[in-house]
């Protein structure tokens, strides 16, 4: 039902129906676009907000992206309807909208294509769909093949429907001098001034035909008729009626009426996407709607994706594992680091780990990114709630509530960007604030840290307001008192980090002053929030403590546990303590929850992540992000085999029911896989299909610095694997600081720590000091058992 093939290269599932929201996804700089199995489709690109060219039939509200997103007969997609012209009969590729059974289907997602290979009645249609590298545009090819081994007549249907473009003005019309279906609409607004925000939109949306078709029709409801999508009444004719829409919902329909030989093919492309004007079409057209042109842009395309295939590959015992993290891991970083989430002001804590990522892709890009946010810092050392990255950008939805935590990830991220890169003088670049006045990186980052610092309570507990990592957790600090048990125990990491950084630059005289800061932080935190077996997640603005033993819900957060494992909050004595608790009470077989039990209802002091369908979103999921920072505090205490079982169940499969129960190719890390496992075993597993999260650059970690354990360190690479104990070795080939390492690793019982053999020579340390950038260098590995 589902297998990788082309070396890893793709993923293919057999069934439209087994994991009916199976997708993949492609994006460049401007567009991103999500499809399902069955062909079902969101896309959106950005001038500079999100906008789309295809839309819902009705009104839409803008939103960010979704989880679990519905989708309905009469949702956005792409498809193709083949009619027998002989019998009258009708199949859809990929299966929607007539949702026949067909003989033989494969959904195939690529790295930089996704393609669909259907075959029903004798007919076989392949569909590819590719985007331009810069250009916002849907390339499709479409193929038919006479595979019944007699001469066929048939009808080929592109149906692409574009949807309800606008209240206020909405189109379409064939263009013959264009070669396609053209729509024009007017985005609503009622503001004058957004008029001339707006002018210059892409309001119009193009299906070029490389062809020229038999016939169209441009109205969806002509389209449809009384015979519903699954047997459109406009298929009844022997043409489509060459009809336009008077503000009615456009849609593009055509028909190619084929004579098919044995064996014969038939190949079509299309071009599909936004545009300005009749001129920018054009210009789209000549450059892409041809063999050549597709050709050319696949490459190009493929290219570009290809820059981001990181700095690591490994060949264990675990071949989806390998595969996932050669192949999926490092695209999904880079997608997250390249475009930001196509957002055009990402939240400081998603901005700063997204590019995190790009560490291990491309470290000059993280450089920049930590450049980017110092320079937005306000003068009291705080940070924003959002980043603004695009001319005019401004602070929206979330980044509109006040969280106290974005200071934390600066120093989270230039740990690993210099464990990558060592580029210490990173910290001694001048920053323009907006104020106009300057400072360097190193005071910008203690002025971070101080304002952690300052916004503690009485009691040295670090203030909530309305949020913190868990964005929805806003109404514990509403009314200013509440405070975060996580946020006090990361305020004590992100302190620590700095301390290390301070020391690595020659400053003891803060490196001390922090890190003797970080221990008072710890001492309260365990004064305050230390519960007997576990970290309490805070206290409210009642000075209410909660994430503690009298909790029915809500009673241990994953959170508060794993940071105190990384801030050095929790002892050796206490994380015996917790341990076994997060075990037994968040553990489930699709990976560690975010905090248990669910709520099942407001709680007014917590907030609105208590509003979320339990076992959903914040709400007890298995949240990836809050388990991989839990896995990597595994790695940092040598708990090798819990961090593999939790980084294992970060995927679906490999077993079939696993793959059905969470719905999803193993082609990306969903935000949340279902929790409640207890209350609600149906549901549990199951993907957010939402492939926006910052557990990635956590899991690039956890494979670079845990498992393998190939880290940077201001003088070079240490290598201390940590491979789980029923591994006997791994091969490994990492990428770091211009310079290629292969590196086999294998146990041997005969030692008692692990011993490096640099090309046929022994060091005294596993370390590799004074790496040469284009130089080759074999690791001969031994770890003990
Ligand atoms: O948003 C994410 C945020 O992008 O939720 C994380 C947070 O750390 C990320 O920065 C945990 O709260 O209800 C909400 O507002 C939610 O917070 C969501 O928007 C959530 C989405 O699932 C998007 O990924």
């Amino acid at each position: 039902m589902l297998r990788p093939t082309h070396g890893g290269e793709r993923y293919e599932l057999t069934s439209p129906t087994a994991m009916p929201k199976a997708d993949g996804f492609l994006w460049n700089q401007s567009m991103m676009i999500q499809v399902t199995c069955r062909g079902y489709t969101t896309s959106q690109f950005m001038q500079p907000e999100p906008a789309k060219y295809a839309n819902a039939p009705n009104l839409e509200a803008k939103t960010f992206m979704q989880p679990e997103k519905s989708y309905y007969s009469h949702h956005p997609g792409r498809f193709v309807y083949i009619k027998d012209e002989e019998t009258g009969r009708l199949f859809s590729a990929p299966y929607e909208p007539v949702r026949g059974p067909v003989d033989k289907f494969t959904f195939s997602v690529g790295k930089s294509d996704i393609k669909w290979e259907v075959e029903n009645l004798g007919i076989r249609v392949e569909m590819t769909l590719s985007l331009p590298t810069h250009d916002i545009a849907e390339l499709w090819t479409i193929k038919v093949a006479n595979v019944s081994g007699r001469a066929r007549k048939i009808s080929v249907y592109p149906y692409f429907p574009i949807g309800n473009m606008s209240w206020m003005n909405q189109c379409a019309e064939y263009r013959e001098d264009l070669g396609g279906v053209v729509a024009s609409s007017v985005t609503p607004y009622q503001k004058a001034e957004d008029y001339f925000k707006n002018k210059f939109f892409k309001d119009k949306t193009y299906f070029l035909c490389e062809t020229v078709p038999d016939s169209w029709e441009t109205m969806q409801l002509a389209f449809e008729g009384e015979g519903g999508l699954h047997d459109p009444t406009a298929l009844k004719e022997p043409v489509l009626r060459g009809g336009d829409a008077r503000y009615e919902n456009p849609a593009a329909a055509v028909q190619y009426r084929l004579a098919l030989g044995v064996e014969e093919t038939h190949d079509l492309r299309f071009l599909f996407g936004p545009a300005f004007d009749d001129d920018e079409i054009r210009k789209m057209k000549s450059t892409y709607l041809s063999q050549g042109g597709f050709e050319k842009s696949m490459r190009d395309y493929a290219e570009y994706i290809h820059k981001g295939k990181g700095c690591l590959q490994m060949e264990t015992p675990d071949k989806d594992l390998d595969n996932f993290v050669n192949h999926w891991l490092p695209r999904q970083c880079y997608y997250h680091g390249d475009v930001n989430r196509l957002s055009t002001d990402p939240q400081t804590r998603n901005y700063m780990q997204d590019n995190m990522g790009m560490s291990f892709i491309k470290p000059e890009v993280t450089r920049h990114a930590i450049l980017t946010a110092l320079s937005q810092q306000e003068p009291s050392g705080a940070m924003p709630d959002g980043i603004l990255i695009s001319e005019g950008a401004e602070l929206k939805y979330i980044n509109q509530i006040p969280h106290t935590d974005h200071c934390v990830w600066l120093p989270v991220t230039l740990q690993v960007y210099l464990a990558e890169t060592a580029d210490y003088a990173l910290l001694q670049e001048t920053i323009e604030l907006r104020d106009g006045s300057t400072h360097t990186v190193f005071d910008g980052f203690s002025k971070a840290m101080n304002w952690l610092l300052h916004e503690r309570d009485e009691r040295g507990l670090s203030y909530i307001a309305q949020g913190d990592w868990c964005d929805p957790m806003n109404m514990v600090g509403y009314k200013g008192k509440g405070v975060s048990g996580w946020l006090t125990i990361a305020t004590a990491y992100a302190l620590n980090l700095w301390a290390e950084v301070c020391s690595e630059v020659g400053r003891p005289e803060p490196a001390k002053h922090y890190r003797s800061r970080a221990a008072d932080v710890n001492a309260v935190a365990n004064t305050h929030f230390w519960d007997g077996s576990w970290f309490s997640r805070g206290i409210t603005d009642d000075n209410v403590p909660f994430g503690v033993q009298e909790d029915i819900e809500g009673r241990i957060w994953l959170n508060p546990q794993t940071w105190s494992i990384l801030s050095g909050a929790a002892s050796k004595e206490q994380i015996a303590k917790i341990m076994p608790q997060v075990e037994e009470q968040l553990y489930t077989p699709y990976g560690v929850a975010m905090f248990g039990p669910p709520y099942s209802k407001m709680r007014e002091d917590v907030g609105r992540v208590t509003q979320k369908y339990p076992g959903s979103g914040e709400n007890a999921s298995i949240y990836n992000h809050a388990a991989i920072f839990y896995i990597y505090s595994l790695y940092t205490i040598g708990e090798k085999d819990k961090a593999y079982e939790l980084l294992r169940q970060m995927l679906p499969g490999p077993r079939e029911e696993d793959y059905i129960q969470r719905g999803q190719l193993p082609v990306y890390i969903p935000n949340y896989y279902r929790g409640a496992w207890r209350e609600y075993p149906r549901t549990a597993g199951r993907s957010s299909q939402l492939f926006n999260t910052g557990t990635m650059p956590w899991v690039y970690r956890c494979f670079v610095e845990g498992l393998c354990g190939l880290r940077g360190d201001a003088e070079g690479l240490v290598v201390r694997p940590q491979l789980p104990s029923h591994w006997e070795g791994i091969r490994v080939t990492r990428v770091f600081r211009g310079a290629t390492f292969n590196v086999a690793i294998r146990r041997d019982e005969g030692v008692q720590e692990v011993r490096v053999v640099q090309d046929g020579k022994a060091l005294e340390e596993p370390r590799v000091t004074l790496v040469e950038k284009g130089r080759t260098y074999m690791l001969e590995v031994t770890v003990p058992v």
